[in-house]
């Protein structure tokens, strides 16, 4: 995004080894023209920081935060902390994970009242998605580009039954 664009989606990761599965959020949030920030914050390693970051996002005009953290994966939890802001939080299977479920659970088990949505194992391109569309709820130009992104999916997928039917028999669709 241009230097010039005010982000209002925050995307932060704990390392830049998540950066290959984090951008995906990126790429489709760039697709949407929805203009974001990406950095990396670290929970354990620059806590100040995680600190400083969560409680200015919003008076910064980020209207949503991603986080994608692994291992023990406290960045989205802590930051949902600190903002009232939506977060959805990535858990992502890092060099240091246990098969990603640690931080998978870090991520998802919440206490009341601390929500952080959380989305599957690596699926930060769903994160990107849920970010839109929640800005969506307040932006009709985004709303339609979901619509249109919808669309392809459908279409997508139709397109493979097609190609289906022509060697399995499928009469659901006669
Ligand atoms: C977590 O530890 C990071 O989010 C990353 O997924 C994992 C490993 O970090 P590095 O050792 O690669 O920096 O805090």
């Amino acid at each position: 995004m241009s230097v010039n664009t005010k982000a209002i989606v925050g995307i932060v990761m704990g390392s830049d080894s998540d950066l290959s599965i984090m951008q995906e959020a990126a790429i489709f949030l760039q697709n949407m023209q929805i203009p974001f920030e990406l950095t990396i914050v670290s929970a354990h390693r620059t806590p100040q920081r995680m600190m400083d970051y969560s409680s200015s996002a919003k008076q910064r005009g980020l209207q949503v935060i991603i986080a994608g953290a692994g291992g023990a994966a406290h960045l989205p939890g802590m930051i949902a902390s600190n903002t009232t802001l939506p977060v959805i939080g990535v858990p992502i299977k890092s060099s240091n994970s246990i098969d990603g479920w640690d931080s998978i659970l870090s991520i998802l088990q919440m206490p009341n009242g601390v929500p952080v949505a959380t989305v599957a194992l690596n699926a930060a391109k769903n994160a990107g998605i849920l970010a839109a569309q929640i800005i969506a709820t307040n932006n009709s130009s985004v709303a339609q580009q979901l619509e249109n992104y919808k669309q392809i999916m459908q279409q997508d997928v139709m397109n493979k039954v097609n190609t289906t039917s022509q060697k399995w028999n499928n009469e659901f669709d006669k």
